[in-house]
């Protein structure tokens, strides 16, 4: 493990989460046992840990899955508004608690239970708590998570609930959510955390960067991620950067990372060419899963964004909700706001011709558009009331007339 901070490397240990020196991140450094290949991976069944040579499990222990990873790669075909870009959307909804989060659980709790921790925490928009809480279920352990009160969208609610999660609702924000978790699991240390700090984490969702240049046959121009904490992009990034050092790919996609525009703290600090983001005391957007001031993984997500030569852009509530009808309505895929933002970028960076005629782009699509009912009823549809059979027949029989 290295710190990406003051480079001082470490032995691997499940619990070392923060540089003990700077208290800056770590990044795990995976030595592979065996090459990976291409080919050796075609051969093992499609979800993260086909990936086996590059991630970090613990010998002799089974990790704790639930089928996570293998999303569909949908060509997007319907968007006019893209004039000649070759857009495919990653469709992380279809994973087991509807987020891309579960790459990373997979993993985390994998490292978690074999260092023998009972509790698990996270602070939470939403998708992290219902991940947290699926896996801890499946590892036996206990998940408390802690997200802001009323602001987390009723489904990711709805399923923490269901799994059997203690919920801790904080008057406040994400981000004191996670300084909260921070300061107890100082305080007590039986409390394992999985929020995106914990670098183990990232090693699962590197995964997506794997399963695109396979689906792809290729490595596209560029990536699409909405940002909040800003864990996911520097995973994904990461994920490039190794398979370019084992040779596995020749080049490197530019990295965008979208911000809602009330909680823009790197989009802010990049229009304005500062290095350090501009953090935001009282976000606010639609997109509650990015809802997020201070994202903690920032240093890793400015460096992801320089070294691939891509740029962070903010979209506003009425672009991401725009976007979020688009996919729904011309392409099938029916996702939350926050992933909305992915398309709303590329709409933006398509329009300023930042993104070029001919050029290959995916848009991660991080979560379901289940995960907030809200959101979808807001969308609006004609609903037409029948007081009787006789009278449905009347209406749906003149619709196309009409
Ligand atoms: C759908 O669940 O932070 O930039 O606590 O749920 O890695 O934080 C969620 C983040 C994008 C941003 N899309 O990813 C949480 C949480 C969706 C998300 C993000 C989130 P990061």
């Amino acid at each position: 493990m290295r710190c990406i901070q003051c480079g001082r490397t470490y032995d691997p240990h499940p619990r070392l989460l923060l540089c003990p020196m700077c208290q800056g991140l770590l990044e795990v450094e995976v030595e592979p046992y065996e090459y990976p290949s291409w080919s050796k991976w075609a051969l093992r069944s499609p979800g993260v840990w086909r990936y086996l040579e590059l991630l970090p499990l613990p010998r002799g222990v089974e990790p704790v899955s639930l089928g996570e990873g293998w999303t569909p790669l949908t060509r997007i075909t319907n968007i006019g508004d893209l004039h000649g870009v070759n857009v495919y959307a990653k469709n992380e909804g279809v994973n087991p608690t509807g987020s891309f989060k579960d790459r990373g659980m997979t993993v985390a709790v994998t490292v978690a239970k074999a260092s023998g921790a009972h509790a698990v925490i996270v602070a939470s928009t939403g998708n992290t708590a219902s991940s947290a809480a699926a896996y801890a279920a499946k590892a036996s352990m206990r998940a408390i998570i802690v997200v802001p009160r009323g602001k987390i969208a009723l489904g990711k609610l709805a399923q923490s609930i269901l799994y059997g999660a203690v919920i801790v609702e904080i008057e406040g924000s994400f981000d004191q959510a996670l300084e909260a978790v921070l300061e107890a699991v100082r305080q007590d240390p039986r409390l394992y955390p999985l929020n995106s700090f914990n670098p183990w984490r990232l090693e699962g969702q590197k995964t997506i960067a794997f399963e695109i240049v396979e689906q792809l046959g290729g490595v596209p121009d560029w990536v699409v991620v909405p940002v909040g904490n800003a864990g996911n992009i520097s995973a994904i990034w990461k994920g490039f950067l190794e398979l370019k050092r084992y040779g596995l790919i020749n080049k490197l996609p530019r990295m965008v990372g979208v911000q809602a525009r009330g909680a823009s703290p790197l989009a802010s600090a990049w229009r304005r060419g500062l290095s350090e983001p501009v953090f935001f005391d009282h976000p606010e957007t639609v997109a509650t899963a990015i809802r997020i001031g201070r994202p903690i993984n920032w240093p890793k997500a400015m460096r992801a964004v320089r070294e691939s030569k891509g740029l962070f852009i903010d979209v506003d509530d009425d672009e991401i909700l725009s976007a979020q009808r688009l996919l729904a309505r011309h392409e099938g895929l029916a996702v939350e706001p926050a992933s909305a933002a992915s398309l709303a970028g590329l709409l933006k960076l398509r329009k300023d011709r930042i993104i070029e005629k001919g050029e290959k782009a995916v848009i991660v699509l991080t979560g379901h558009g289940l995960k907030d009912p809200d959101s979808m009823m807001a969308a609006g549809a004609t609903r037409l009331i029948a007081r009787n059979p006789g009278e449905a027949v009347r209406i749906v029989t003149s619709l196309l007339t009409r």
